[in-house]
């Protein structure tokens, strides 16, 4: 967290939090399991807690494999199987709060297509976070989750493209680091293309 900003942020109207893949198989001892990935839970509920209150809209992304899909092992990806669709392991984290007005966005759906980015799924009629978010006039997107190197570097990165403010949550999200200080060097690339590094105690 040495890198977080500390200066409150206040917030208002205009405001969506993405929760990203906190799911079983993303948990210490799951399929894909992250290292401390169960830590990311509390902090998140804490800033999911924050937005329900305000009103402010609440996404939470899933990966949501077929039993085929094109990122396992099996089939030439680097990935053992995880997120497999209405499996145990898909499932959310069992303490992760889920508002009922929150939108589910379920990616990487299709066999032949991999999508770490959450602005690339969909909700359940079909409509895509993207879409989503521009309906709701949102302007700065305050993200977290598992894993730093992988989807959530992507949701934030295609974020940015989108024109998003991007605030990323230091202390709720844990890196799988195939490589040692892949987490780190994920958040300077954030950090260096603007992104805001703020910690969760930052968020009013
Ligand atoms: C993820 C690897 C494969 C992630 C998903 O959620 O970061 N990583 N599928
Ligand atoms: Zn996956």
């Amino acid at each position: 967290m040495g890198t977080a900003d500390h200066e409150a942020v206040d917030l208002r109207k205009g405001d969506a939090l993405i929760v990203v893949d906190v799911q079983n198989c993303f948990l210490p001892g799951g399929a894909l399991g992250v290292p401390e990935g169960d830590e990311v839970v509390s902090p998140l509920n804490r800033v999911i807690e924050r937005f329900e209150r305000k009103g402010l809209p609440l996404f939470f992304s899933r990966d949501w494999h077929p039993p085929d899909h094109i990122s396992f092992s099996g089939q030439g990806g680097s990935w053992p199987p995880h997120g497999i669709r209405d499996t145990e392991g898909a499932a959310f984290a069992p303490k992760l709060l889920i508002p009922p007005g929150a939108a589910i966005i379920s990616k990487a759906t299709s066999r032949h297509q991999e999508q770490y980015s959450a602005m690339e799924g969909h909700d359940a009629e079909g409509r895509s976070l993207g879409s989503l978010l521009s309906d709701l006039n949102v302007r700065r997107i305050f993200t977290g989750g598992l894993a730093t190197d992988y989807c959530v570097l992507s949701t934030v990165l295609e974020a940015l493209g989108l024109g998003f403010e991007v605030y990323l949550l230091a202390d709720a999200v844990r890196a799988v680091n195939v490589n040692p200080g892949d987490g780190d060097k994920a958040l300077a690339q954030m950090k260096e293309k603007g992104v805001h590094i703020v910690t969760t105690e930052a968020l009013h």
